[in-house]
């Protein structure tokens, strides 16, 4: 009988992570809390309201949650419309709370991991004409610093903008997110400004913590040619490649923005990256379709047979993930793993994709490839976006109602591999006997 253990390093970060919008519960200075308001913007018409009650308080019981089950890290990101209310003012108040919820990580042994922006904007920004506007820069140099200041003995792991990429493609290309955009030559002007502002908020929080770690977190999407003997199909995959996955990276390492059709130089940011948090969800096929000029090179589909979440927005493809982190290595600096999951109100894919994609995690530390930590997304179901409430990602589930959470299998599943540091043949047996033998094969 097989009796196999999967060993992390020592010293490895086990944790979830969350997003201040997503979880802390009435806001209403952002873009999103107005967004929500526009009928047809929510699936369901839905809000994020009172969300999981963060801002009450809540977040000390999901803590301990979190710490009882092994972790020993939190990913939170703050909320930027909290902090700077109007362009003139900070809310020290509020640095306070966050002040508290950072210690109550090291409280319960837990490392903190802080991202200054998680998709939402102060309305102010937005009024401004957001990250279109090339003073957004500065903007979020100065909002860093702040923090930076106020946390800086607090937390040491800093990610500036959480999936840049995929603000471009949802807020300004199909225009699902604020402010609802489908503009090619804005998207383009907005991957410059991220880029900029990130590297300002690079060395704002290095000149006020010069021993802090800061780096962007990208959500890598594993494409594939639909048909790999079609160049066309194949010259789609090459251009969503370079501007999704490459683009910010490869900025960050080579100080030029590069467009495919141009280049440009911006020395300045070349060299702030200290780390690459990488998100992994899924692999999408690529095509090019004669039939539609806008989306001829744009057109994705999950392959035909694979096994998809429950509302079809993710397919389990765990080999993937490998080629992410095999992509991050070769960026030459060492890799977070800040997001991963699934969408599973019913916890009968998620044991199988966690198993598979932490599995997938040993092989690539095994590669010697810098991994440094694993963020299950996320701890408790919460707002997801324009899909409302409608999808569960949560190792816990929630009822926005009574803000009563109920334990998954899955918790216990991701507690046992913190705990142990490790996958064994005997978790999977227990909670994924399914894929046993792809995972043990004898
Ligand atoms: O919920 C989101 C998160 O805010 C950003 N990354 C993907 C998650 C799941 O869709």
């Amino acid at each position: 009988m097989v009796d196999a253990t999967f060993n992390f390093p020592r010293g490895f970060l086990w944790g979830s992570a969350t997003s201040s919008h997503q979880v802390e519960g009435n806001i209403s200075g952002n873009n999103w809390a107005l967004w929500e308001q526009e009928p047809g913007r929510i699936l369901e018409g839905q809000r994020a309201g009172l969300a999981n009650d963060w801002w009450g308080g809540r977040w000390k019981e999901d803590f301990d949650r979190a710490a009882e089950s092994g972790q020993n890290a939190h990913r939170l990101s703050l909320e930027w419309s909290r902090i700077q209310p109007t362009p003139d003012r900070w809310d020290e108040g509020v640095l306070d709370v966050y002040r508290e919820m950072l210690r109550g990580l090291d409280e319960r042994g837990m490392t903190p991991m802080v991202t200054l922006h998680h998709f939402t904007d102060p309305l102010w920004v937005e009024e401004a004409g957001g990250w279109d506007n090339p003073q957004v820069v500065e903007w979020f140099g100065a909002y860093a610093a702040k923090v930076g200041e106020a946390l800086k003995g607090y937390v040491n792991l800093w990610c500036t903008i959480n999936e840049p990429n995929v603000v471009v493609s949802l807020a300004y290309l199909l225009g699902v997110h604020p402010p609802g955009r489908q503009d090619v030559g804005q998207g383009f002007r907005v991957m410059a400004n991220q880029v900029l502002a990130h590297a300002t908020a690079y060395r704002a929080i290095h000149a006020v913590q010069p021993e802090a770690r800061v780096g962007p977190v990208i959500n890598y999407r594993s494409l594939v040619p639909r048909r790999p003997w079609w160049p066309l199909d194949r010259t789609a995959t090459w251009m969503q490649r370079r501007l999704y996955n490459d683009f910010f990276v490869d900025a960050l390492q080579t100080g030029k923005l590069n467009y495919l059709y141009k280049q440009i130089s911006a020395p300045e940011v070349k060299g702030t990256m200290d780390f690459l948090g990488i998100n992994y969800y899924t692999r999408q096929e690529i095509y090019f379709d004669f039939g539609s000029a806008a989306t001829a090179f744009t057109n994705q589909r999950f392959h035909p047979e694979a096994e998809l979440s429950p509302n079809g927005f993710i397919a389990n493809v765990p080999e993937g993930f490998f080629e992410a982190l095999k992509w991050g290595y070769r960026k030459g600096v060492p890799l977070i793993v800040t997001e991963n999951g699934v969408e599973d109100a019913e916890d009968t894919l998620r044991p199988r994709y966690l198993a598979q994609h932490i599995h997938q995690l040993w092989r690539a530390v095994n590669f010697n490839y810098r991994i440094k930590g694993y963020f299950h997304w996320t701890l408790v179901d919460n707002f997801e976006w324009d899909r409302g409430w409608t999808q569960r990602f949560g190792l816990w589930a929630l009822d926005e109602e009574t803000q009563m959470r109920t334990r998954r299998r899955s918790a216990d599943f991701y507690a046992a591999i913190c705990q142990q540091n490790a996958l064994t043949s005997a978790q999977v047996r227990e909670y994924a006997p399914e894929v046993f033998d792809r995972l043990f094969p004898v």
